[in-house]
């Protein structure tokens, strides 16, 4: 397919199963959580009314605590494991999984609102973000330090990040379920997290289903409890936008609620700066420990207040450095790193969304130049390598799955967002 704004539309209509995206047909035959925030931001660029829409297919997944989750089983599907069956969550219509992911939902309804949309559409949705909000603050930071904790790798949305690896030397391989992996059948093994992972990825759903899904006891139970730092991040980026959205839809004492946590977080994800890296990295919140591989994730906090000058002048050299060198800005684990391996997923691979985000928060902090110069890198990856899953960061090749919404989606936002500082200029 060639890359255009048309095909990038085409493509996202394409993978319109009625009122949500999936993320691509075959491999992901459900609606993801953090996908279709973008998506949704995505689809604000030409059609408001379907932005809206694919929050509220995806706020029809919320539980009563206000968890959100990482997948919405709206209809059946048998071409990814793990399904409904799996999951075994108590949520019934529609089924979902029993984790979650990158709360990028308050930010995406900002972006809408900003786009003209329908005021009682955002209102309503309002409401979610903030029963999610409320939800991520009790269920993953109960003692309050303001960093929450994800309980699983797939929550970070970087799943086979090397990160995660240490954390995951303390969790079992599944012994109860059987792993019928799907996803090779769509894409080459060599892209994709190894049988040893999936087993263990598949225990921790086992030991949570068999907790009943219980946040309490997941929090007392669970061998995997990690800050990372671009959950912490995007939350951080999230509650801001969420206190503006209050401002508009909600009471002066929700506003003041949004911000006393935002206040906490951005105060608490400044310890997760590594002086010897010069980024910030995630902790294992078990051992104490610094996840210290270096990656685009470590450059999210760009996204908050929380990096001072000197911090943001650390954090702009090193990608301008690896450019310098020839290398796709940013990978998602930086050559050179231990288990860099530049085809595999999140061990390399550079990915639109956080290339998107990592711009955002360099504009943020008076880089709009470098912000700008990721946006044209990123648009060329996409143009030369088509709608891919994600971008080999030395050959600039697309890798994994084709014909991804996400991916159109930040083309769009790309393409809207040139055409308004050519405007500008
Ligand atoms: C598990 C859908 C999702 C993305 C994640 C990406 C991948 C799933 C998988 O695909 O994860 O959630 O089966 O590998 O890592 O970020 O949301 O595109």
């Amino acid at each position: 397919m060639s890359v255009s704004i048309d095909t990038a539309r085409a493509l996202l209509a394409n993978n319109d199963r009625g009122g949500y995206t999936v993320p691509t047909e075959g491999l992901y035959p459900f609606q993801w959580n953090w996908d279709s925030a973008f998506v949704a931001w995505g689809f604000a660029t030409h059609d408001i009314d379907r932005a809206l829409a694919e929050l509220e297919a995806l706020a029809r997944g919320q539980w009563d605590d206000g968890f959100l989750p990482h997948i919405v089983f709206h209809a059946d599907a048998d071409s990814y494991f793990p399904g409904p069956e799996v999951w075994r969550t108590p949520k019934a219509h529609p089924r979902t999984s029993g984790i979650t992911q990158p709360p990028v939902f308050a930010t995406a309804l900002r972006a809408i609102e900003e786009r003209g949309a329908d005021r009682a559409r955002v209102a309503a949705l309002y409401r979610v973000a903030l029963a999610n909000h409320r939800w991520w603050a009790a269920a993953r930071d109960p003692l309050g330090t303001g960093l929450v904790a994800i309980l699983h790798n797939w929550e970070s949305g970087r799943d086979n990040h090397p990160s995660w690896d240490g954390p995951f030397e303390r969790v079992a391989e599944t012994t109860t379920t059987t792993i019928r992996r799907r996803d090779t059948g769509h894409v080459d093994a060599a892209m994709r997290p190894t049988d040893a992972e999936y087993r263990r990825y598949i225990h921790l759903v086992d030991r949570y289903a068999a907790l009943g899904w219980d946040p309490a006891r997941l929090w007392a139970d669970t061998p995997f409890k990690v800050a990372d730092v671009g959950v912490n991040a995007i939350l951080i980026a999230a509650e801001a936008d969420l206190a503006i959205l209050a401002g508009r839809h909600g009471t002066p004492a929700e506003r003041q609620e949004i911000e006393a946590r935002h206040r906490r977080m951005t105060a608490a994800i400044g310890g997760l700066w590594h002086e010897g890296l010069g980024q910030y990295v995630s902790r294992d919140l078990i051992s104490g420990a610094p996840l210290d591989t270096p990656g685009s994730g470590g450059f999210l906090p760009l996204l908050t207040d929380a990096p001072d000058g000197e911090r943001i002048r650390r954090l702009a050299t090193t990608i301008e450095a690896l450019m310098a060198e020839g290398v796709q800005p940013v990978p998602s684990t930086f050559p050179g790193a231990a288990r860099f391996d530049a085809r595999r997923y999140w061990r390399g691979p550079v990915w639109a969304v956080v290339n998107w985000m990592i711009a955002r928060g360099f504009d943020r902090h008076g880089r709009g130049d470098l912000g700008a110069r990721i946006d044209a890198a990123t648009a060329a990856l996409i143009e030369r390598g088509g709608f891919a899953e994600n971008f080999d960061p030395l050959t600039g090749e697309g890798l994994g799955g084709v014909a991804f919404s996400w991916t159109a989606a930040i083309y769009l936002l790309i393409a809207e967002r040139r055409r308004r500082m050519a405007r500008v200029a």
